[in-house]
């Protein structure tokens, strides 16, 4: 069998504001727009990717969460109304989605052969979160590939950021592996925002874009040092600082899903490509692309 492949890597954030501010036809509320940068950014992410031949999407949402170990989905379907808790006047989102099992079962049985506790999620009635919704609409409007779906376990909450990120790196390593292993080409995809402090309250017209901007200066300062280092190909400097950084800026990082991508690639130096970079009721979000398929020679 050949070998699988990483064709890419994505940081690809999931404020259901994208999807709402799209109008598709799954999504029940109507918007004027807005958010444009960041929109205009997932096509720009879109457009890179629209001629690289790849089989399944894999993709870690840090609004899964999971406290005891980390979960997958794990039918070939699952069909429902996904709404969010925080804002159901933005995103109330029919959606179909269709699971690889095959992938997910491999890289849920290397993740348990490497000692992390994990469970494959077998209820037809499991409501899908709206991060894995929301991201895998803005990456993929079509729907036409298959996901393997990662839930976040809250390790953080138990712990600290160190140990979440000490099992999400031995989770990258035994995804990467599957992949490798499966002789599919797949992208992995981490959907977190970066800095992640929200206003308190929502504008009378929530895609007013003259109310749009980020929280505080300490928050942008650190948004731009983490893009510096995605653009530079610095991702170990990034796993270093992760504990100040996912502190500090409430960063969305606290699921595991930024160092887990990391891990997946192989703690990339090479420079990632920015999309596009916006602010949403006031979080600092970044859609970032790691073109894996262009290094390949250097990582076997
Ligand atoms: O889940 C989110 C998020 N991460 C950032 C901004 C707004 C809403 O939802
Ligand atoms: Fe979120």
């Amino acid at each position: 069998m050949t070998q699988g492949e990483i064709v890419a890597g994505c940081l690809a954030p999931h404020p259901p504001h994208l999807v709402y501010a799209e109008n598709p036809p799954q999504n029940e509320p109507v918007a004027e727009g807005g958010w444009e940068q960041l929109r205009w950014g997932y096509e720009r992410l879109r457009d890179s990717l629209k001629d690289v031949e790849y089989d399944a999407i894999v993709l870690l949402s840090p609004h899964w969460q999971t406290y005891v170990g980390t979960h997958f989905l794990g039918l070939p379907n699952f069909k429902s109304l996904s709404v969010d808790p925080v804002f159901p006047n933005l995103f109330r989102y029919h959606y179909d989605l269709n699971i690889d099992v095959d992938l997910t079962s491999k890289i849920h049985d290397k993740a348990a052969k490497a000692g992390l506790t994990v469970k494959m999620m077998e209820n037809p009635d499991f409501r899908v979160d709206y991060g894995t919704i929301t991201t895998g609409h803005m990456f993929n409007p079509a729907w036409d590939k298959p996901l393997v779906v990662i839930s976040s376990n809250r390790s953080r909450d138990y712990y600290s950021v160190e140990v979440m990120q000490e099992m999400m790196i031995e989770l990258g390593k035994v995804t990467r592996e599957a992949i490798l292993e499966s002789g599919k080409k797949v992208v992995v995809i981490a959907s977190n925002s970066l800095s992640h402090r929200h206003f308190t309250t929502e504008s009378a017209i929530p895609e007013d874009m003259s109310k749009e901007h980020i929280t505080s200066h300490a928050m942008h300062l650190w948004d731009m040092r983490m893009i510096n280092y995605f653009r530079t190909g610095q991702a170990q400097r990034i796993l270093d600082e992760m504990p100040e950084f996912t502190e500090q800026a409430i960063a969305e990082s606290d699921g595991g899903g930024l160092s887990w991508l990391l891990s997946t690639l192989d703690t990339p130096s090479y420079p990632a490509t920015l999309h596009g970079y916006g602010t949403i009721i006031g979080t600092g979000n970044a859609i970032v692309e790691w073109p894996e398929r262009d290094h390949k020679e250097a990582k076997q």
